[in-house]
């Protein structure tokens, strides 16, 4: 890895700009972004059973199953009681955002030439695990399913893109959660590894920066999206116990696709990926400061295994109080010690106060989360607030505390935008990057952050993870397409575009022109 220098120019002063070859480019998601949710082969993933929304739970977000006795139930999208002996079910009067989402299965040369043109030196990605292994169970994987990885990556490399790809983003097959039990079931580990073994050969001369879990430390937050878990198919055990023993579960097979990747390239570099939920004390009272280090430490806990290849003390501590017994396996410790993450990745979009006692405070959304909120920053339309102070805090504890290159690989603002004239006019979207790329730049150069790279978040408009809206939209592109899948699904450029363009073609210094 590069270090990060500080560069005196020829007019004495310090050079304004990130290192050579930083990664700036975008995120996506394949559940979020790709659509084509039976083409090629592919099978149902756990988000393709997922029901739309108009957002702000006006119409909730459901699941909709298929029951033994042949009668069809929609259920909490979360899957907070899905009956034994149910199968998903595709109800064709019904819109599943996933199925289409932004249609980059049909769009990708169109979509990847443009982010060519805004100069991306990387892409992220995930791979739709059920475009390979329909059922997660297979012997065999689906040609057509790798092909079409294949075809993307080289449009990428085409034009001098790396790929960032992440092997699971919230798309484990719904086979997992129906007939096992999703990831508490260890042999899911079995069949998470033989997909990345596949994978990771496949790819192992295209692809060569790879995630593990998107979000790792979310199960505890949505168990369903992120570890296929089903609370009432648990029914008598403790439920936070379950969802440890499904993290201990990726923690080895995250561990062992690590050795794997490595092992397919040396070269190759594997990070782990968590939510950098952010949190200050509201007040100065110790109780609030010592609420904010719980609070951080139920991130960070995740993190710290992944990095450090071994549980911390404070969580085993957890484990001891809470009575969670964690089963584990003789060699699991060992291989989670063996084989650590190269890099740190994240998503960061807004920090949170926190306080011991909260009752009364205003709260307001974040991701994934609820916080109380914060006086001195603004919210977006969604609620979740604007802190790019916060990414300089968050930048600088996660380089402390690990001392591992750092990734941003998703940031970004959703607003509801307007397309006039063929482009949307996102001022408020370049005010919100110019702010977070100013913070990372002081990160870097005061206070001493290696910094890879940064991939912001819908680099193109693409399906909302919470609200399964398409109007939540992050993009420097524009698409034509409402929260039920009506429009063109053509692509504008948004103001915010050319501007990103220039961000990149000067590596970030006309961030400091006059
Ligand atoms: C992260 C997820 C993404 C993405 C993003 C924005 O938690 O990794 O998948 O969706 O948040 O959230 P939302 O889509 O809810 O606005």
């Amino acid at each position: 890895m590069k270090m990060n220098i500080i560069i005196i120019n020829d007019k004495g002063g310090i050079q304004m700009g990130f290192k050579e070859g930083f990664f700036w480019g975008g995120a996506t998601a394949a559940n979020q972004y790709e659509g084509g949710y039976l083409s090629g082969g592919k099978g149902l993933a756990i988000q393709d059973v997922i029901t739309g929304g108009d957002g702000r739970n006006n119409i909730p977000r459901r699941m909709a199953l298929k029951l033994a006795d042949g009668s069809t139930k929609f259920i909490d999208r979360r899957g907070t009681e899905v009956p034994d002996g149910a199968v998903p079910y595709v109800d064709e009067n019904t819109y599943y955002p996933s199925h289409v989402a932004t249609d980059f299965y049909h769009h990708y040369k169109e979509d990847i030439a443009l982010f060519a043109e805004m100069g991306f030196k990387s892409f992220r990605l995930s791979i739709n695990w059920t475009r390979i292994f329909p059922n997660g169970d297979e012997k065999e994987p689906n040609e057509e399913g790798l092909k079409f990885y294949d075809d993307v990556f080289d449009e990428c490399h085409k034009y001098g893109i790396e790929p960032l790809v992440t092997m699971s983003h919230y798309e484990p097959p719904i086979n997992l959660v129906l007939n096992y039990d999703g990831w508490y079931d260890r042999e899911v580990i079995d069949m998470f590894i033989k997909y990345v073994d596949v994978i990771t050969d496949r790819y192992k001369d295209k692809v060569k920066y790879w995630l593990t879990f998107n979000e790792v430390d979310s199960m505890i937050r949505h168990p369903y999206t992120t570890g296929g878990l089903v609370r009432d198919r648990f029914e008598g055990k403790n439920f936070t116990e379950v969802i440890f023993q499904a993290m201990h579960h990726q923690f080895v097979a995250s561990a062992l696709a690590t050795k794997i990747a490595h092992e397919k390239n040396p070269d190759c570099k594997v990070g782990c990926m968590l939510t950098k939920l952010t949190y200050y004390p509201y007040t100065c009272k110790p109780e609030d400061v010592l609420q904010a280090q719980q609070d951080m430490r139920s991130t960070y806990c995740y993190s710290d295994t992944q990095v450090f290849g071994e549980y911390p003390a404070y969580l085993l501590t957890k484990f001891k109080n809470e009575g969670l017994n964690i089963k584990m396996e003789e060699h699991d410790l060992e291989i989670m010690k063996k084989y650590p993450v190269d890099f740190v990745s994240f998503s960061y979009y807004s920090s949170s106060c926190v306080a011991k006692d909260d009752a009364g405070l205003k709260k307001t959304a974040a991701n994934t989360n609820i916080a109380i909120k914060n006086p001195y920053i603004p919210s977006s339309d969604w609620g979740w607030q604007i802190d790019p102070i916060g990414l300089r805090v968050s930048l600088v504890d996660l380089y402390d505390r690990y001392r591992k290159p750092l990734f941003i690989v998703e940031n970004g603002l959703g607003a509801k935008d307007e397309l006039v004239n063929g482009t949307v006019d996102d001022q408020y979207r370049i005010d919100y990057f110019d702010a977070h790329f100013r913070e990372m730049y002081n990160a870097i150069y005061e206070d001493g952050v290696d910094l890879m790279g940064y991939t912001s978040w819908g680099c193109i408009d693409l399906v909302s993870e919470s609200t399964k809206q398409m109007s939540k939209r992050y993009g420097f592109i524009y698409v034509d397409a409402d929260d039920l899948g009506n429009g063109t699904y053509k692509r504008y450029k948004k103001k915010s575009f050319d501007w990103y363009k220039h961000v990149i073609e000067t590596n970030g210094s006309c961030l400091f022109e006059d």
